[in-house]
């Protein structure tokens, strides 16, 4: 570690993964729902502005009920539909997993290299996700190897919690599990969702919105950005202090983590 990452309390850092890691939601997932539905011989088909309605809840099986109960006529349900629900599941699991072994879903700007750079200064890794756990391990390993699953130590993600995002328990078990306190780490996500269920958990947060999420309310982030950023490709701030840097690298992260503390 060199002197800085010394200095600051600041000792892990926790990563969302859709949307935040990567774009995956309107390509991704959205599209994986619909060949399953399309499998089961169903004919829904959720299209973009629709799934950005169902994104109101998180966790995929979950989505799915919320549709039954809040989209469909009463009459139009298909019988017994709701018990086939985790089977649904499964098939959109496994058509989502084979999406990304395809690499059709490439990391946000910036995730790789902020990455790189924490494990380089001795920043702990970890994930808090909603979606299932094959999914990120599938992301992880077609996007930055088959080793990268290791370097996150926690990977808390899916129905580990009973309670999803907004609920505060994927973080909980998250900083519980590295034996942490919340002031030790930093969270990031894209969603109203993940800052309610990151700042519920007492986690600054840093924000990088995407399509579905920039109307969303972000008032409790340490900083609202478009992106993480490269050099040569800058993000902007959409509400926050960047403190002149034009992409986020760790010591913007530690600047970030430090102002809240100090609040
Ligand atoms: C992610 C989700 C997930 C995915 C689908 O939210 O809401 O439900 O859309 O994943 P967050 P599964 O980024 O806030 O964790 O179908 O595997 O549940
Ligand atoms: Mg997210």
């Amino acid at each position: 570690m060199n002197t800085e990452t010394n200095k600051t309390k600041l000792k892990a850092f926790i990563f969302d993964v859709d949307g935040t890691l990567s774009d995956t939601e309107r390509d991704g997932h959205r599209v994986a729902f619909n060949q399953a539905f399309e499998e089961f011989g169903m004919d829904w088909h959720w299209s973009v502005e629709t799934y950005g309605e169902l994104l109101a809840v998180t966790g995929g099986k979950e989505r799915m009920k919320f549709y039954l109960d809040k989209f469909l006529d009463k009459d139009k349900i298909p019988q017994g539909i709701e018990e086939k629900i985790p089977e649904l599941h499964a098939a959109k699991t496994r058509h989502y997993t084979k999406l990304l072994s395809s690499g059709a879903i490439p990391l946000r700007p910036g995730v790789e290299r902020l990455i790189d750079e924490a494990r380089q200064r001795g920043f702990r890794l970890a994930i808090a996700t909603t979606t299932t756990p094959e999914n990120v391990t599938a992301l992880l390993s077609h996007t930055l190897g088959e080793d990268s699953i290791n370097w996150f130590e926690v990977i808390a993600a899916g129905d580990i919690v009973p309670a999803k995002k907004p609920g505060p328990d994927i973080y909980e078990y998250a900083l519980n599990e590295m034996k942490l306190s919340a002031d030790e780490c930093i969270a990031f996500e894209d969603s109203e969702n993940g800052i309610k269920s990151s700042t519920g958990a007492s986690l600054c947060t840093i924000i990088t919105i995407n399509d579905y999420t920039k109307e969303h309310d972000f008032t409790d982030a340490c900083i609202v950005l478009d992106q993480m950023g490269e050099p040569g490709q800058p993000f902007s701030v959409i509400a926050g202090d960047a403190s002149n840097a034009s992409y986020l690298d760790c010591d913007l992260v530690i600047k970030l983590h430090q102002q809240a503390s100090s609040r």
